[in-house]
């Protein structure tokens, strides 16, 4: 590896979780670490165990090839292998994964002496998919209100949930959600524009400075939200997009079981309209 000669200041002992050195080391650019293991370990057995089910489904067809979750009927109890087991095995595989994968980030940023921002922004996106196959499957009941693997069967369960509700667009935290993955479209264009604007200069010019970034805001709209600040704007507006998904789908059944156009008689039934 040629960046060797300088990350070799950074391939420095300690900071491990858990395993002591025992896997403190690295394999080419990749730290391993104990949770480098499990990540393979999981991330391996989950997607073999995929393809395994596709083998006993009717179709390789890439987009028809479906995982599902178990029958309602089943409810929090393991299903056979053929009809929901493999998706619920799958399921501790992902959680498996994925959990590794932040503990994984949790040991490099210790051993680098780095903030725990990384691990815990990336726990919000872990979050918002245990959201959905874990935690509302377990206040619902039923494994089998888990999403399935597939790429249509998803689109699928996800239209059909949201009928379920009759409109999905009328649930408050879901707009506050899609509010949130806007605005953080905005941000990161703005953001990013303006980085190669001023570190790209024609042949012949120089790249211009951090000034020119709070300026040129300062002269469009007034005010620079700064270096730091932009991207602390960032990371709020992406982890509030995860977190308020999470809130979206875990209220939709859990503690509204409704249509969520009806949530908004409220607005209706306060007591301040004529003849109220
Ligand atoms: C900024 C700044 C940056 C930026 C950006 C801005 C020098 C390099 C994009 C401008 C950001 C503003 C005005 C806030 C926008 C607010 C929302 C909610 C989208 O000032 O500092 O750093 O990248």
């Amino acid at each position: 590896m040629a960046t060797l000669s300088f990350e070799r200041k950074y391939r420095v002992r300690g900071g491990t979780l858990i395993g002591g050195d025992l896997f403190d080391f690295w394999f080419g650019p990749f730290y391993v670490g104990f949770f480098g293991v499990t990540t393979i370990f999981f991330s391996v057995l989950g997607t073999l165990l995929l393809v395994w089910g596709a083998a006993q489904g009717p179709t390789w067809n890439l987009w028809q090839i479906n995982i599902a979750p178990p029958d309602l009927s089943y409810g929090l109890n393991f299903a056979p292998l053929a009809e929901g087991g493999l998706w619920q095995i799958v399921t501790i595989c992902a959680v498996g994964a994925f959990g590794s994968w932040a503990l994984r980030q949790a040991e490099i940023s210790r051993k680098l002496g780095m903030g725990m921002h990384i691990p815990w922004a990336y726990g919000a996106a872990v979050l918002a998919y245990v959201t959905l196959v874990v935690f509302r499957p377990m206040l619902l009941g039923a494994w089998g209100h888990g999403f399935p693997y597939g790429i249509f069967s998803h689109l699928d369960w996800v239209s059909n949930v949201g009928y379920q509700y009759l409109h999905f667009h009328y649930n408050p935290a879901h707009m506050i959600a899609i509010t949130f993955f806007f605005t953080n479209c905005l941000a990161l264009a703005m953001h990013g524009s303006l980085i190669l604007s001023v570190t790209n200069p024609k042949k012949g010019e120089t790249v211009k400075t951090s000034e020119h970034e709070n300026v040129f805001f300062r002269d469009l709209v007034g005010y620079s939200i700064g270096a730091v600040g932009i991207h602390r704007l960032g990371l709020f507006l992406a982890v509030s997009a995860a977190i308020w998904s999470a809130i979206c789908i875990i209220i939709s059944g859990p503690f509204w079981t409704k249509g969520w156009p009806e949530w908004w008689s409220w607005w209706l039934n306060l007591p301040i309209w004529p003849g109220a």
